[in-house]
């Protein structure tokens, strides 16, 4: 490692020749594979993006102008060449790198971001900002000014969010560029009618014959158009590289490419072609998923965000390292076997067919298994669709994408009464992926719609059995909930009883209890092992609360009428979670609230971090709950809790 280390700044970077720029490349790849396989994070997309990445600071100065990801999953390289090389040693933990873009960290990056789509509309709204504060590259009048650069991948660019963003983009009057990354592959492969265009899309062999072609092309480009307008501003050179017949025309965007993102040179001479060119523009781009290292580039899809793994070259073997069976996988085995017992089931997934186990189930169903690309809001519209023609939709997405489909989830489906059902994976806090994928606020915002009926899953056994639930809820909106977890076993030998609506189930019980824990999902687990830290002491009811909509009311008018105090255990935000349902419900009961207490993710933001420090840090290990129960108890007069525990602050993240 020679060059890497002495470039501090994207200034260290313009300084190199061009032809040691190959070495850098090398040496980023072997940092990102080194720390990935050891710790787990993005790698595929991070190493198809390293020269592309290196040529984009090369050529722009982006302390100045915009640079903005989308999904933000391929930014290890722009972090390492932005001051943060001391940091990938901690990537995905507290005080380490994050694995997104982070403001907190460099004022290079310049949002927190993970959700795809957004990067076209973002870079919009700055680039008017800047023309509006008088901040706007402009050739002729402003060449201090910002220019601006949004990088997107092209499963991405399909995603409505960047539709409505570049339905924008064609209408600036000034410098901006889409850069589209596009090498074939989504997570998994790319769905939709984009997919097969881009694919058709070969590399323009970039100069060779130019001239040649750039005539050719100024007959093309239909005149009088803002496309032919901007054309004619182009350079010669510009001009040669114009795609013919570009989709991207119809939405007055000029488009250059596609070029070859892994030629470093071409790419360099490429970008300081347009760099300056005063109208919205795409510069598209092919590259290797995975590129340059053998076992990522043949299978972008486990290497896409792989745990960590060791790879023995003589046997091409790859080990990935895990932990337990998952609630993925016990959801996807849960669901085909709902799927052989009802014809009428069908699943969908939003471009995670891996993440969500549908993969599994698409195997297996393949006729009744729907990969509908980064288009959750679609996704939620299609299964209502599909509701109203009879069919049984279950849709397996993760919590935290869901929120793309709330409006859908409102009046296509809720409003209509129709039974799609929601399989909210990676719900509560997902570990190393930190703040821009928890799955916080589901119950929070489903539980405003009218009927819904709102689960979680504890255990593999739950799960099963809120997935026979919901195949045979026909009235309403329903989902359920689980982690990114292991599935525990601790409840595995006893077989689950069926959910019925609204009932909770119990699973520790004294005669006298002194407290009653009313766990959410896996939260009933960590509530049972806090019971047995509490014991002989404290005696701590512990129930699986299943629902959080309609809560066991039942329950609650027992143990609050009988003066036991509840405290209810969730890792979902304490605004509008499973507390805050009970709380209503005695409210509505007239039951007395002050004997609730909630612990829940509080009303502040965690960063990265594993999962299991992640729950520690909001006071949601069992450890925790233990103490914070014998607080509660300890400060209560005898008679009545009239005081709260109050949710863990958490502290603000160490700036570098
Ligand atoms: C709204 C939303 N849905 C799903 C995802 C999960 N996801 C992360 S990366 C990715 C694939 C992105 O593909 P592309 O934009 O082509 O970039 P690549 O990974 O191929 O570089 C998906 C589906 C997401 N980040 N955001």
């Amino acid at each position: 490692m020679t060059i890497l280390p002495t470039i501090a700044s994207p200034a260290d970077l313009k300084a190199l020749p061009i032809d040691r720029l190959p070495d850098l490349a090398q040496e980023i790849r072997d940092t990102i594979i080194g720390k990935v396989t050891q710790s787990g994070g993005h790698l595929a997309p991070n190493l198809g993006v390293v020269e592309l990445t290196i040529a984009l600071h090369y050529v722009f100065d982006f302390g100045h102008d915009r640079l903005l990801f989308d999904v933000g999953h391929q930014c290890y390289p722009h972090k390492l060449l932005t001051g943060r090389q001391n940091m990938i040693a901690g990537l995905r933990t507290r005080d380490g790198m994050a694995g997104f873009p982070e403001p907190k960290e460099s004022s290079y990056d310049l949002f927190s971001v993970g959700h795809a789509g957004t990067a076209i509309s973002t870079a919009v709204g700055m680039a008017r900002g800047d023309s509006l504060n008088g901040d706007a590259f402009d050739p002729a009048k402003n060449n201090k000014g910002r220019r601006v650069v949004s990088l997107i991948g092209d499963a991405s660019i399909v995603n409505g969010v960047a539709m409505e963003g570049l339905n924008n983009a064609g209408t600036l009057n000034r410098q901006f560029l889409i850069v589209l990354n596009d090498n074939g592959m989504s997570i998994s492969k790319p769905q939709g009618a984009m997919a097969a265009y881009f694919d058709r899309m070969r590399i323009n062999p970039l100069y060779g014959g130019m001239k040649r072609r750039a005539k050719r092309m100024l007959n093309h480009v239909p005149g009088g158009s803002r496309v032919a307008e901007a054309y004619h501003r182009m350079t010669e050179a510009m001009k040669a590289g114009v795609a013919e017949h570009s989709w991207f025309e119809n939405f007055g965007l000029l488009t250059v490419g596609p070029v070859d993102g892994h030629d470093l040179p071409s790419m360099i001479e490429f970008l300081s072609e347009i760099r300056d060119f005063d109208r919205p523009m795409v510069l598209h781009v092919k590259t290797v998923k995975g590129k340059g290292l053998d076992y990522a580039e043949k299978d972008a899809t486990t290497f896409h965000s792989p745990a960590a793994h060791t790879y023995d070259p003589e046997s091409c073997r790859v080990e990935i390292v895990s932990k337990g069976r998952s609630f993925t996988s016990a959801f996807a085995d849960g669901l085909s076997r709902v799927m052989d017992a009802d014809d009428k089931v069908v699943a969908c997934t939003a471009a995670m067919p891996g993440g969500t186990g549908l993969d599994k189930v698409g195997a297996e169903h393949p006729e009744r298994t729907f990969d509908v690309g980064i288009c959750e809001s679609h996704a939620m519209d299609m299964m209502a669709g599909m509701a109203k023609t009879g069919l049984k939709p279950f849709f397996a997405v993760y919590s935290t994408f869901l929120q793309r489909a709330f409006d859908q989830a409102f009046q296509e489906v809720s409003l209509q009464g129709l039974p799609v059902r929601l399989c909210l994976d990676r719900a509560g806090l997902v570990g190393g992926d930190g703040a821009v994928h928890h799955g916080f606020c589901d119950i929070s915002i489903l539980s405003a719609l009218p009927d819904s009926v709102l689960m979680a899953a504890m255990d593999e056994s739950s799960l099963n059995r809120a997935l026979d639930f919901m195949a045979g809820w026909d009235r309403s909106l329903t989902s359920v909930r689980y982690p990114r977890d292991s599935v525990s076993e601790r409840f595995a030998a006893e077989d689950s009883p069926e959910f019925v609506l609204g009932k909770a189930r119990p699973l520790i019980t004294f005669d006298t209890p002194d407290v009653a824990l009313l766990g959410f999902g896996v939260m009933a687990l960590s509530a049972a092992d806090a019971s047995d830290r509490l014991k002989p002491e404290i005696r701590a009811n512990v129930y699986d609360a299943r629902f959080a909509k309609p809560v066991d009311e039942e329950l609650l008018g027992e143990l609050l009428g009988a003066g036991v105090p509840v405290v209810t255990i969730e890792d979902h935000s304490i605004k509008g979670g499973f507390g805050t349902q009970v709380l209503e419900a005695c409210n509505r009961l007239r039951l007395d609230a002050r004997l609730v207490t909630r612990l829940a993710l509080p009303d502040g933001w965690v960063y990265q971090n594993s999962r299991k420090q992640q729950l520690e840090e909001v006071g949601l290990d069992s450890a925790s709950i233990a103490s914070r129960v014998r607080e509660l108890l300890a400060a209560r007069p005898t008679g009545g809790a009239d005081r709260q525990v109050e949710p863990r602050s958490v502290e603000p993240r160490v700036q570098s």
